[in-house]
């Protein structure tokens, strides 16, 4: 009997195993799972024969056949490590982990795996192992209370070695010992049905909860965005420098930077999706996916940043996006004339207030938006709908998976990062950052180095940028071509360097006229401002 129970221990630690890789496997976007990864090797490894004689056998249906297989192996070897592991400790916790070191095999070394891959095995193995233990540990008890009861020196014989005393036990007699081993049956009991049941509820969950966001990813995959109503004109050539290691002037979606609050990134199913506006206006709106599709979209190419970006830093950059825009909304909706501010939520909670008339403008390509350079969002960029808001950081306009829009008063609610210390608005601050020479880095004096990087100061526009030497006078870069006044510029300066160490500094002047200034402040509450510089030897 006692032999039973711990091949029962050993199969509840083998869910336990799968329960708790399943749950790390959500977090990594299901990436990593050991059922889908072991799974998968042994299909890739298993000989041609094999293959041939399960279709043979079990038809088309040779997957199920497969999964039928594996889970009556898992069952038998982790029942034997059970059995192995109450005989002889530690060996059973050795199977695991051998168990585990193949699996960790299985998974990293499928085609696409990322670094983190092994993690949901390596958790899932060290849980499993402390599942193992713990149960046994409480069969023994149960055990040895069976045994003073049966014969009261049998403990001494035949427990094991590290069996722990029972009140039953410390009775020395028979009888009372006869009633003491329900309580170490009944914990026993507990702790197993416990485990076993939180176990098949975790995993059930992560597993379900991961096949769903699968799903979501394949939504967004077969999406076909319409083509734009108004179609961006072109990049222009010269908007881009040639010169190694500058930011390229469109950024990648994968390049893109990406601040939020989501532990977990939203998964927004689009056929569901809704966008409801509301508050102080004439009528509710609301737009479904579909619709929001059927409507004359605009492609608009902009800069976006963060207001958690230093001097020099790289939470800033520049797409193509799609949408439509949200003053033709608003406009549907109708918003009272005591209304100045729009209050965007997010799926998952997030807020940003974004100032009404900014919204309204007829000059500002403010997009409820459905496409990044030419894709539909990626779900970390918002998928499937967000808001882009040329000329104000994101913490006040950019929602992501955005499903309401209130229109309000700046005097009656607050977005997310206001009550947190940062300013209720956000206009981008006028920046610059040198891309190359890397500081730190070594340049070769006497040769000529392209001093460059990018200028920005989105809706209003750069229109001239200057770099200077150890204090030395400004001197005039050349800029690349403007895309528009929402987006950043390149620029370049040719430098003949003398021997030596050498501190470079930049500075941009505004469309308007407006010179960077040199004031250092920190981000918060609303944006880091001060030049650029960085320090490199000559050599
Ligand atoms: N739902 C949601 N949207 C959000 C945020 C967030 O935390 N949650 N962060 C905002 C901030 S602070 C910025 S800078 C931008 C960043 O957008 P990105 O991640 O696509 O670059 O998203 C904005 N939209
Ligand atoms: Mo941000």
């Amino acid at each position: 009997m006692w032999k039973t129970w711990a091949a029962v221990v050993g199969v509840i630690a083998a869910v336990v195993f799968l329960a708790a890789a399943e749950l790390v496997a959500v977090f990594l976007g299901g990436a990593g799972s050991p059922l889908v990864g072991v799974g998968g090797a042994v299909i890739d490894l298993a000989p041609r024969g094999a293959k041939d004689l399960m279709v043979t056998l079990f038809g088309t249906g040779d997957k199920v056949a497969l999964f039928v297989l594996m889970v009556v192996l898992v069952v038998a070897i982790s029942a034997g490590a059970g059995v192995l592991e109450r005989r002889r400790p530690p060996l059973g916790a050795i199977v695991f982990a051998i168990g585990g070191v193949l699996s960790l095999l299985a998974v990293t070394t499928r085609s696409g795996s990322g670094s983190l891959d092994g993690a949901p095995t390596v958790v899932g193995v060290a849980a499993a192992i402390v599942v193992l233990r713990v149960l046994l540990a409480r069969l023994r008890r149960w055990e040895a209370a069976e045994d003073t009861r049966v014969v009261p020196t049998a403990r001494d014989v035949a427990g094991p070695p590290d069996a722990t005393p029972t009140p039953a036990q410390g009775s020395g007699s028979g009888s009372t010992a006869a009633h003491s081993t329900g309580p170490a049956r009944r914990a026993f009991l507990v702790w197993g049905v416990t485990t076993a049941a939180l176990a098949v509820v975790v995993g059930g969950a992560s597993r379900l909860g991961t096949a769903t966001m699968q799903a979501a990813v394949a939504a967004r995959r077969a999406i076909r965005l319409p083509s734009p109503a108004t179609v961006a004109p072109a990049v222009p050539a010269g908007a881009s420098l040639d010169v190694d290691g500058i930011t390229p002037v469109i950024t990648p979606n994968d390049a893109f930077y990406r601040i939020d609050t989501a532990l977990r990134v939203p998964q927004v199913d689009p056929a569901t999706w809704k966008l409801r506006i509301h508050g102080a206006v004439d009528r509710e709106v609301e737009v479904t996916w579909d619709e929001l599709l059927a409507l004359p979209l605009e492609e608009h190419v902009a800069t976006m940043s963060c207001v958690s970006n230093e001097v020099g830093g790289d939470l800033i950059g520049t797409a193509k996006w799609l949408g439509y825009p949200i003053r033709e909304l608003l406009a549907k909706a109708g918003p009272h004339g005591s209304a100045d501010m729009v209050l965007s939520t997010s799926v998952d909670g997030f807020t940003a207030g974004t100032p009404l008339d900014v919204l309204q403008d007829r000059g500002t390509a403010a997009l409820l938006a459905v496409g990044m350079n030419g894709e539909p969002l990626p779900p970390e960029h918002g998928f499937p709908v967000r808001m882009v808001v040329p000329g104000l950081f994101g913490y006040v306009s950019a929602t992501k998976w955005v499903t309401d829009l209130e229109v309000t008063r700046f005097a009656d609610a607050q977005g997310y990062w206001t009550p947190r210390g940062w300013s209720e608005r956000g206009p981008v601050k006028l920046e610059s950052r040198i891309d190359v020479p890397r500081g730190g880095s070594t340049v070769r004096a006497g040769s000529t180095v392209a001093v460059a990087g990018v200028a920005w100061q989105p809706h209003t526009g750069v229109k001239g940028v200057q770099v200077r030497v150890d204090d030395g006078a400004w001197q005039d870069a050349t800029l690349a071509d403007s895309i528009s006044a929402d987006t950043w510029r390149q620029w370049v300066w040719r430098w003949t360097p003398t021997k030596g160490s050498h501190r470079l500094q930049v500075r941009a002047t505004s469309a308007d006229g407006e010179v960077q200034t040199s004031v250092e402040r920190p981000p918060a509450p609303n944006g880091a401002t001060g030049w650029h510089e960085v320090t490199v030897t000559a050599s």
